[in-house]
């Protein structure tokens, strides 16, 4: 026998971290394991995206004779009725959808609250490239009942988890709960996913640079310094940068976090405030690089430190690895 392997799966693994906390009620598990089934849901249309056309619909209804939703809205609903009923979520926020989403009468409320980015890099699917869901958790600050806008509109720093899965050449789930990022690989044939990448810690520094480098005449004096600077030839700081960029957030961020560099959605002029949603995106991406020992940043402080206002406000966005968030501020700041 080679070495030895214990298979590890996601409903072992959190069982196994409530454990390591004595007054846990099961409550934080089972809303974990709920993501993990809205997760599959989600896979299991999405690797079947291509085939819609295919399978004899031109009037978008698929085999059984159901009408096939647009994917983003099948994610959102289908995510949605997987956290309704589990009694752990007060209230949830989605990013397709206005106003927060209040959990059916006939369920009970919980502590926890939910927000999502159902399907990211929407525009992504019809060419066959990675996209991803994203999540972040909060706990309540109403007392009991329903949960409320307020409950909604807390700083990043008061998650108590987050998570994106990526639907990739694999499927992968990677969430923190603050005890280090834990990311786990689908095996489509059990169904279950499996521990592959235990404490995912990011690279103090990189040597790739994701943005939308097509908005380069929007952006401000210190960010185009920044992207010269990357590609200018020094040995010695690792230049030039390679640029990779997908146009999905989640695989963009995942990336980033593995291999270390930095991701970017600046604001420029036609776009103060970037593209990427503070609540669905950027809050729990940014939990996430921290808990990595990467970093966050809006172009001055830790993304986690904004008071939101509105549930769809948008900010810029820099993650990415300790080095390469402090050059870039320094150029944004003018001080290089
Ligand atoms: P979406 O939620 O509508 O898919 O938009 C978000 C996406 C992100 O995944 C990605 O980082 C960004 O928008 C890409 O924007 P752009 O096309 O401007 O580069
Ligand atoms: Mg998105």
């Amino acid at each position: 026998m080679g070495h030895a392997h214990k298979f590890m799966t996601l409903e072992r693994y959190i069982n196994e971290q409530e454990d390591l906390h004595p007054g846990a009620t099961g409550e934080f598990s089972a809303l974990l394991h709920d993501i993990s089934l809205a997760a599959k849901l989600v896979w299991r249309e999405v690797s079947k995206a291509g085939l819609v056309n295919v399978m004899g619909s031109t009037d978008r209804m698929n085999v059984s004779g159901d009408v096939v939703k647009k994917l983003d809205i099948f994610a959102d609903e289908t995510i949605f009725k997987a956290m309704d009923h589990g009694g752990h979520i007060c209230v949830m926020a989605s990013e397709e959808n206005e106003d927060i989403l209040h959990i059916p009468d006939q369920y009970k409320a919980g502590k926890y609250v939910l927000l999502y980015d159902p399907l990211d890099g929407s525009s992504n699917i019809d060419a066959n490239i990675t996209i991803g869901s994203i999540f972040s958790i909060f706990k309540r600050v109403s007392d009991s009942g329903k949960g409320t806008l307020a409950d909604c509109l807390q700083p990043g720093y008061k998650q108590v988890a987050a998570a994106y899965i990526i639907y990739g050449s694999s499927t992968m789930f990677v969430y923190s709960t603050g005890h280090g990022v834990h990311g786990f690989t689908l095996d489509p044939s059990v169904g279950e996913f499996l521990l592959s990448h235990e404490n995912i810690r990011i690279p103090a520094k990189g040597k790739i640079y994701s943005l939308n480098e097509g908005n380069f005449s929007n952006y401000g004096p210190g960010m185009q310094k920044y992207l010269q600077y990357l590609k200018e030839s020094d040995k010695a700081t690792g230049r030039p940068y390679s640029l990779r960029y997908i146009g999905t957030m989640v695989g963009d961020v995942h990336r980033t976090l593995l291999y270390g560099g930095i991701f970017a959605y600046p604001g420029d002029s036609k776009n103060p405030k970037g593209k990427l949603r503070l609540m669905y995106e950027c809050n729990p991406m940014a939990y996430l690089f921290e808990q990595a020992g990467g970093r966050s940043s809006d172009g001055e402080k830790s993304i986690l430190k904004i008071q939101p206002g509105s549930l769809h406000e948008r900010t810029p966005v820099f993650l990415g690895s300790v080095e390469d968030i402090a050059t870039c501020e320094k150029f944004l700041k003018g001080e290089r």
